[in-house]
């Protein structure tokens, strides 16, 4: 087996999920953010992902100050439990005043509130101890395309973008591209969108990119090319793997879990880049089973975890003179057939 400590791992606390299931009753207790830490590293994590508002509730409610000093409680709390911040990700979607999107709002107060809003999200990254920020742009798109003027949308992105570089001239800024959901279509659907819009900005070096593996399957794109797409430009700043079946809702399930090769080519593309050299994250975006009882509700964390290692060794055990004798040939049954058998632990 690798090592796990080739890797480091993080999930959010949203991966800890009460078990609201929008169909029935709800079928697990609350647990409190506190209970949730210990759990992390019994589990093998170490990086925790926070929203602005897991780490600091009512943002937007208290004063720089008192801003600052609850962040810096909350980073007690992680040297307590061993753990340190990824990232924070500033939770615009929840806020009334964001249901229309908040970069893209055609309203200018409301845009203002959003820009402000993350900038106390990079205020609490820095108490963190993390220069590090992700922005999923969770409702910057439409319902229907006549609602925002498209062209005006994307710029009012951009300006944002330039005001929160500026606003700390150390921040790092990764987007977590993802086509639908809650919008009919979101303005950065894939990574090629985020790293472009990036390259806009006025710091192209301080912008990168979070992939998701169900957000490339729900833009119909294999999330390994997305990855390798990044990892060519060197920015590939964390993963959120999970799985996805098809075209539905997005289903964050355990990294595996319904495309084993898909996942493992995901591991092969992480691999080839030497990604554990950059002490980057592997950030796991899983929920668990909509009904599954509390006693169970982590083992989606566990068993992604254990699967991407597992997928590891596989990627470090194949052998590569064959793989370089059958592209050589021409002969991708003959390639296809080793991985799968490889993957199977079959003889070819
Ligand atoms: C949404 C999604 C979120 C973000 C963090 O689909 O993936 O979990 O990653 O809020
Ligand atoms: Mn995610």
């Amino acid at each position: 087996m690798p090592q796990s400590s080739d890797y480091r791992f993080s999930f959010g606390p949203w991966n800890i999920h009460e078990g609201a299931d929008p169909f029935g009753p709800t079928v697990r207790p609350t647990v409190a953010f506190a209970k949730k830490l210990p759990v992390y590293r019994e589990l093998g994590f170490e990086g925790v992902q926070f929203h602005d508002d897991d780490a600091v509730p009512d943002v937007d409610q208290k004063s720089p100050e008192q801003l600052r000093s609850d962040a810096r409680a909350m980073k007690k709390m992680l040297d307590d439990a061993g753990l340190v911040a990824e990232f924070t990700a500033p939770r615009l979607w929840e806020d009334p005043r964001g249901v229309d999107g908040g970069f893209t709002s055609n309203d200018a107060a409301t845009r203002q509130w959003a820009i402000d809003r993350t900038k106390r999200c990079i205020d609490i990254a820095r108490e963190l101890n993390t220069k590090f920020v992700v922005l999923w742009l969770a409702r910057e798109g439409t319902y229907i395309r006549e609602a925002k003027n498209a062209i005006d949308a994307h710029k009012h992105l951009l300006d944002a973008l330039n005001a929160l570089l500026q606003h700390d001239k150390e921040v790092e800024i990764a987007i977590e591209p993802k086509p639908n959901e809650p919008m009919d279509h979101a303005y950065i659907p894939t990574i090629g969108h985020a790293l472009s819009i990036g390259s806009q900005t006025v710091d192209p070096k301080r912008m990168g990119g979070l992939i998701e593996t169900a957000h490339a399957i729900l833009a119909g794109l294999d999330p390994s090319d997305e990855m390798a797409f990044a990892l060519a430009a060197g920015k590939l700043w964390s993963v959120h793997l999970n799985d996805q079946n098809g075209l539905k809702y997005d289903q964050d399930k355990s990294f595996g879990a319904a495309n084993l090769r898909m996942a493992y080519n995901q591991v092969r593309v992480l691999e080839q880049s030497g990604y554990p050299k950059t002490r980057r994250f592997i950030g796991l975006d899983v929920k668990a089973m909509r009904t599954q009882k509390a006693e169970v509700a982590t083992r989606h964390l566990s068993n992604s975890r254990r699967i991407f290692l597992a997928l590891v060794e596989k990627v470090r055990t194949f052998d590569s003179k064959i793989e370089k004798q059958l592209i050589e040939a021409r002969d991708y049954e003959g390639l296809e057939m080793a991985h799968l058998a490889h993957l199977m632990g079959i003889k070819i």
